[in-house]
């Protein structure tokens, strides 16, 4: 029967092409944990939702888990709802609590750790971690029927050391926890210990623990409140899976705009090493319905890592043939420019990009345009004066590509322009307008 119940739910696989941050762009994702498997890269995030139930209004609410993945980092597959509340027998089918999830390989086998708060009448009040396991990454996945014993808490992360012994690491009573799991991936072998060499619980929460391993360190990463405002990425690193640790730095700055949590993960993919994180992208006045993100993360040389600016541009390469979301910028001109929801009571439908004053510009970098040349530039646009927009390769002072005069029209509107010069390759590309007027960017693409 659980079987039948976890093939149902394993429906869904639905293509989107989303090149930038955030990188999910048609529902809400936290708590990114990014695995590589059979050679792409594979997402397990927390699915937030609105909540359907009024206790939870103001907090985070989740009932299910989705699977992503993507080869190239730019096009990424939904494929649908792995797990969810109702199919797990220990969990309470009605807690909307599915919070930071983890996955895991071993002989074939995909060991999905997930907290959950249990069923009152099973174990008592609280979150503990189950597993569910696959012979995919993408599942089916078939939750077992118990938690973890010895797991109370929330955010399981494990590891697989290089002998072979696994380990999983959580945040729960006492801190930041850590225990060997038995060979079958489903139980500890031992008590959990608390680690040692991070900041001390008076010195700000902890919690989300990411452990990995690079060049025989092992580096210890967390979400921290240190400065009594929001959360920061950490890390400290040590010379065994489970420390003692020595606290090194900061991954990543407290969000600019009060997003309340960071949750991440870090992965090495194609010789480049990116960090998964979270921001509230998609809605910026309640930091419960999160996005995840992606940048990259460079090593310093000793070993330490480098901080990770946020960007927009995210990392991967853009189709030129494709819409190209110029608001999802890599570099914007200070004055007469601005980045605005298309439709403020629908964040999904994106962003547009707004110019309103001669020289204002905006950067992005990346596009591919291959080798099969295109000959037009289609841009999707409004305004109420009407412009003159300058597409440029090679930065601000680069070779003009297209010249784009924008009608007076406050309706959107796609129209095509011919390209004066025509570029081949990987290219930053530079959007000036000229002169006065204003205009509003949806998107533009090169055929
Ligand atoms: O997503 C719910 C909780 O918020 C996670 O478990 C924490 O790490 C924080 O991101």
């Amino acid at each position: 029967m659980k079987k039948i119940i976890s093939l149902i739910l394993f429906t869904g696989l639905a293509a989107c092409v989303y090149a930038q941050n955030p990188f999910i762009r048609d529902q809400f994702t936290a708590d990114p944990t990014a695995r590589v498997f059979e050679g792409k890269v594979y997402v397990y995030p927390s699915h937030d939702i609105p909540s359907p139930v009024p206790h939870l209004k103001e907090w985070f609410c989740m009932a299910d888990y989705h699977v992503f993945s993507s080869e190239n980092l730019t096009d990424w597959t939904d494929h649908g709802v792995i797990v969810s509340q109702e199919n797990v027998p220990w969990v309470n089918p009605e807690g909307y609590s599915l919070w930071a999830p983890d996955c895991i390989e071993r002989n074939g086998k995909y060991y999905f750790y997930f907290p959950a708060p249990v069923k009152d009448t099973l174990i008592g009040r609280g979150m503990m971690t189950g597993v569910a396991i696959a012979d995919k990454p993408y599942g089916p996945f078939i939750p077992q029927p118990e938690p973890i014993k010895g797991t109370f808490g929330i955010d399981p992360c494990s590891l697989i050391d290089k002998d072979g012994q696994a380990y999983i690491y959580w945040a729960g009573f006492g801190g930041l926890l850590g225990a060997k799991l038995k060979d079958n991936m489903t139980e500890l072998d031992g008590n959990p210990v608390a680690v040692e060499g991070l900041p001390a619980p008076d010195q700000g929460m902890k919690e989300g623990p990411f452990v990995f391993e690079r060049n025989g360190k092992y580096y210890f990463t967390f979400p921290w409140v240190k400065n009594n405002t929001t959360e920061l990425l950490a890390y400290a690193m040590g010379d065994s899976p489970l420390g003692p640790f020595e606290m090194k730095g900061e991954i990543m700055d407290e969000s600019p705009t009060g997003c309340w949590t960071n949750h991440h993960s870090i992965i090495e993919y194609k010789g480049q090493w990116y960090l998964f994180y979270h921001h509230n992208d998609l809605s910026p006045k309640f930091d419960k319905n999160r996005s995840i993100r992606i940048d990259s993360l460079f090593f310093n040389p000793d070993g330490t890592i480098q901080k990770v600016m946020p960007t927009l541009r995210g990392v991967g390469i853009t189709d030129a043939r494709k819409e190209i979301q110029i608001d999802r910028y890599s570099r914007l001109g200070s004055t007469g420019v601005k980045i605005d929801f298309i439709d403020t009571a629908n964040t999904f439908a994106g962003w547009k990009t707004i110019m309103s004053e001669d020289g204002a510009y905006v950067q992005y970098n990346r596009v591919d345009f291959g080798n099969n040349v295109p000959k037009t530039v289609t841009v999707k646009t409004s305004s109420s004066m009407g412009a003159k927009l300058q597409i440029r390769t090679g930065g601000q002072n680069g070779t003009i590509i297209a010249e784009v005069n924008i009608p007076k029209n406050v309706q959107w509107a796609e129209t095509s322009y011919s390209l004066s010069n025509i570029p081949t390759g990987i290219q930053d590309l530079f959007i000036s307008q000229a002169g006065a007027g204003d205009a509003e960017i949806d998107w533009i693409k090169f055929q």
